[in-house]
C-alpha cells in the first residue's frame, strides 16, 4: 500500500515524512516546482501484535507495512487548470493521500499564501485535484462518444454504460465535489474505471501540522467527505523525536507527558482509512500481521500469505483475537469451542488469528 504525502510548499510534508518513516531527508530545501519523490516503508504499530508476541514469544515478529511517498514540487501546476504529466501519473498510482496543511507559525518559513489558513490551503489543492479529474473524465468521454457515433448500433454495450457513468462523474465534479463522495457507484462500475486512477476518488487523511502548540483538529477546520479523516501532528517535534534512540525518546515523552506519538496514530489511521484490515498468524517461529481488504474470504486471506495456500485451501482454523486474550491460550479456546474450523465462504474478521489447512 502506497500513500502520497501532498500539500502546499513549506507545509511540512518532508518533515512529516521524516517523522513517520524515521528518515532524515533535508527539510526547508524548497523543491519549488522540481518534481521530487522519496519513499519510505514503515511497520504499522498494533497493540494486538504486542499482546500476541508476549503470548507466543516468537523468534521473529513481522508487522504489516505501509509505504509513504513524499512528493515535492506539487505547486507547479496549481492554478493552471489541473495537474499534468508525471505529477498526475505519480499521484494516480497511489492508493491514497496524506494531505498536509500548515498551522504552525514561523516567520522564517515563508507561506506561499502569506497567511496561516489550513482550510483555504486544503481547498487549493483539492480544487486542483477536482480539475485534474474533470479533464481526465472529459477526455475519456470524448473518446467514448466518438466511438458511439462511428459504430452506431454495433458498438459494444460496455461503451454507452461507461459513458453514462462518466457523465455522472462529470456532473459531480462540476458541482465541486470529490468523486469519493458519490454514494451510488457499484463495485462493477468501480472496476471499469479503476485503471484511470482518479485522484478525488482516493481516501484522504488531512494532517494538520500544528507546530509547537497542540490543538484539537476539529476546532481548527472541518472536512466532511467520505473516506476522509483528520488528524493533528506536531511535525517538527515528532521529526526530531524520530531521530532519537528509543530510550531517549521515551524519557523525552514522559518528561512532556506524551503517552503516544502522533506519528504512530497517523500511520494507524492512514492504514485503517484504506479499508484494509489485519489478521494474524502465530507460532513459536513467527508472529505476523497480514493485510487484507475488508470483506476478504478465508481463501483470499490464505492467498495473502502464499498463492499455494489459496489454491490448496481446505479449511481455516480461526480464533477471534479477543477470545484468545480473554481465554488466555489456544488450549482454553479448544475446551470452550471458540477455536473454530471455517470453510471457503468464511469472511475473515479484523484481528482473527488464522491457521490455514491446505493440500497441494
Ligand atoms: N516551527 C515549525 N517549523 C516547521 C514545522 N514543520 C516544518 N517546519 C519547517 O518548515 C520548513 C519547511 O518544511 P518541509 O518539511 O521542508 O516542508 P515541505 O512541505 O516538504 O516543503 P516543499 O517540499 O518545499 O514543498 C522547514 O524549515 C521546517 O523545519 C513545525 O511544526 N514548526
Ligand atoms: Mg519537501
Amino acid at each position: 500500500m502506497r500513500l502520497g504525502i501532498i500539500g502546499l510548499p513549506n507545509s511540512g510534508k518532508t518533515t512529516i515524512f521524516n517523522a513517520l518513516t524515521r528518515s532524515n531527508l533535508e527539510t526547508g530545501a524548497s523543491s519549488s516546482g522540481r518534481f521530487e519523490v522519496h519513499t519510505g516503508v514503515v511497520g504499522v504499530p498494533d497493540l494486538r501484535m504486542e499482546k500476541l508476541i508476549a503470548m507466543y514469544k516468537p523468534k521473529k515478529k513481522t508487522y504489516t507495512q505501509v509505504t509513504y511517498v513524499d512528493i515535492g514540487g506539487l505547486d507547479k501546476g496549481v492554478g493552471e487548470g489541473g495537474l499534468k504529466g508525471q505529477f498526475r501519473n505519480e499521484l494516480a498510482q497511489l492508493d491514497g493521500y496524506l494531505h498536509v496543511a500548515r498551522l504552525f507559525e514561523d516567520d522564517t518559513v515563508p507561506h506561499p499564501q502569506i497567511t496561516i489558513d489550513p482550510a483555504r490551503d486544503v481547498q487549493i489543492l483539492d480544487t486542483e485535484f477536482l480539475l485534474t479529474d474533470l479533464v481526465a473524465v472529459e477526455t475519456r468521454l470524448e473518446k467514448l462518444r466518438s466511438e458511439i457515433r462511428v459504430k452506431g448500433k454495433n458498438v459494444d454495450k460496455a461503451v454507452p454504460a461507461e459513458a453514462e457513468l462518466l457523465e455522472r462523474f462529470k456532473a459531480h465534479l462540476e458541482d465541486e465535489k470529490p468523486l469519493r463522495d458519490l454514494d451510488d457507484i457499484s463495485e462493477d462500475e468501480l472496476r471499469t474505471i479503476r485503471g484511470y486512477g482518479f485522484l478525488t476518488l482516493k481516501p484522504t487523511l488531512i494532517v494538520l501540522n500544528m507546530g509547537e502548540e497542540a490543538k484539537d483538529p476539529a476546532s481548527v477546520m472541518s472536512y466532511d467527505h467520505k473516506n476522509s479523516r483528520m488528524v493533528a501532528i506536531q511535525g517538527k517535534i515528532e521529526a526530531e523525536m524520530a531521530q532519537l534512540e528509543p530510550e531517549d525518546a521515551e524519557m523525552f515523552m514522559s518528561e512532556y507527558g506524551i503517552t503516544e506519538l502522533s506519528a504512530a496514530k497517523v500511520i494507524r489511521l492512514s492504514y485503517e482509512l484504506m479499508a484494509i484490515q489485519s489478521f494474524f498468524t502465530v507460532g513459536e517461529d513467527e508472529v505476523r500481521a497480514w493485510s487484507i481488504p475488508i470483506g476478504a474470504t478465508a481463501p483470499e486471506a490464505a492467498g495473502a500469505i502464499h498463492s499455494d495456500l489459496q489454491k490448496g485451501f481446505i479449511r481455516a482454523e480461526v480464533m477471534a483475537y479477543q477470545d484468545l486474550i480473554t481465554g488466555g491460550s489456544e488450549a482454553a479456546l479448544k475446551a470452550t469451542g471458540k477455536f473454530r474450523l471455517e470453510g471457503k465462504d468464511y469472511v475473515v474478521k479484523d484481528g482473527d488469528i488464522v491457521h490455514i489447512r491446505f493440500n497441494i
